[in-house]
């Protein structure tokens, strides 16, 4: 028997991905449902090869008899519309940022944290952690394993589509703007993004951190280990998919970069490719469209008892948002849905 799967959000750039990995992943679903806001419904978007979907008003949509709801169209509709589907019987993956420190809401990443999608039952709500803490602790759970992290400081270069569709349309005018020397219009950055980047993403909290980074803390600690320091300085940079960190890590023990590399070598999710030349590493651009993430620019940090310094690249739209929701999609049907 397969699944009836809502996917919320459909209009969008990471409900698209969504749409794209369920058909790509084959995952087993007998109907498949596309929602979005008034606006689109009657609209079509695309599932898989040769299969098109008419977008239904989540507004009118009854979720009684959905399986699996996929929600990614802001936080402040999926306050609303969340537990509307739970009360009606679909276990809800939110990639939004509004339930993830519920404590009753688990927070999976599953190469990391698996065991916690079994606290589902809770509020019927799981949730999908923030792009660029994703990528991040997936690169650091092998390391963990090793040696128990400290401390980590990590500087992200985050991508245009973090911000959506309308963030990556920002950065094409804007970039055109400036070829054809056309007025700059900025509605979604709080800075031009193009041929620019940009230390603030999210709201500014009272610390002088921002919302972006104060996520990367409280989410880390909450999927990987709450004893882990943590500071981030999140910046948004003119690229349109791919979020890349340079990564520092302060170990309790040794750990060598030899022992690292042969751990993020075998580590599920993880590609290493780290050759000490021209095109030895990874970017944002090689990142879009691919599963992985992929470490590189491996070294050790003399400044520091224990330190090993790494940079991390990874598609924010799939790892970040899509795939990490699919997965967890997966997990839940076949561990948890299935009996
Ligand atoms: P719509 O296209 O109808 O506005 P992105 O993050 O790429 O901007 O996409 C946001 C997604 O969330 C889109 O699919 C958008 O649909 C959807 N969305 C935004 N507001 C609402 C709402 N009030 N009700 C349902 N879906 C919404
Ligand atoms: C960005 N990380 O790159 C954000 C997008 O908490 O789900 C995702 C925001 C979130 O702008």
């Amino acid at each position: 028997m397969g699944y009836k799967v809502a996917v919320v959000g459909a209009t969008g750039a990471v409900g698209h991905e969504i749409l794209k990995t369920l058909a790509e992943r084959e995952f087993p679903a007998d109907e498949i449902v596309a929602l979005a806001s008034e606006r689109s419904a009657g609209q079509q978007v695309s599932y898989g090869e040769d299969d098109v979907l008419d977008v239904q008003d989540l507004a009118r949509y009854d979720f009684t008899g959905v399986d699996i709801a996929l929600f990614s169209p802001g936080a402040k509709v999926s306050a609303e519309y969340a537990p509307r589907a739970a009360r009606a019987g679909a276990v809800v993956i939110d990639n939004t940022s509004h339930f993830r420190m519920d404590p009753d809401v688990p927070l999976v990443v599953p190469e990391v944290n698996p065991q916690a999608i079994a606290d589902y039952g809770k509020k019927h709500i799981i949730a999908n952690p923030n792009c660029s803490t994703i990528q991040m602790v997936v690169a650091l759970k092998p390391l963990h394993e090793l040696a128990r992290i400290k401390r980590v400081v990590v500087a992200t270069y985050q991508a245009a589509a973090g911000a959506g569709k309308e963030g990556m349309d920002e950065l094409f005018n804007q970039t055109r703007a400036v070829y054809v020397n056309d007025p700059m219009k900025k509605e979604v950055f709080t800075k031009q993004i193009a041929f620019n980047v940009i230390p603030h993403i999210d709201v500014f909290m009272d610390d002088g951190s921002t919302k972006e980074e104060w996520k990367m803390v409280v989410e880390t600690k909450k999927i990987l280990d709450p004893s882990i320091k943590l500071q981030a300085t999140c910046v948004r940079v003119p690229v349109f998919i791919g979020h890349s960190e340079a990564v520092n890590v302060e170990f309790e023990t040794p750990l060598d970069e030899v022992e690292a590399r042969a751990a993020l070598k075998e580590a599920e999710g993880v590609v290493l490719i780290d050759h000490r030349a021209d095109e030895g590493y990874v970017t944002p651009v090689e990142s879009a469209g691919e599963d992985s993430v992929y470490v590189s620019r491996l070294r050790s940090d003399p400044t520091v008892d224990n330190g090993l310094s790494f940079w991390v690249v990874s598609d924010n739209l799939r790892k970040g948002a899509a795939l990490n929701a699919v997965q967890i999609a997966e997990k839940l049907a076949s561990d948890y849905l299935a009996a």
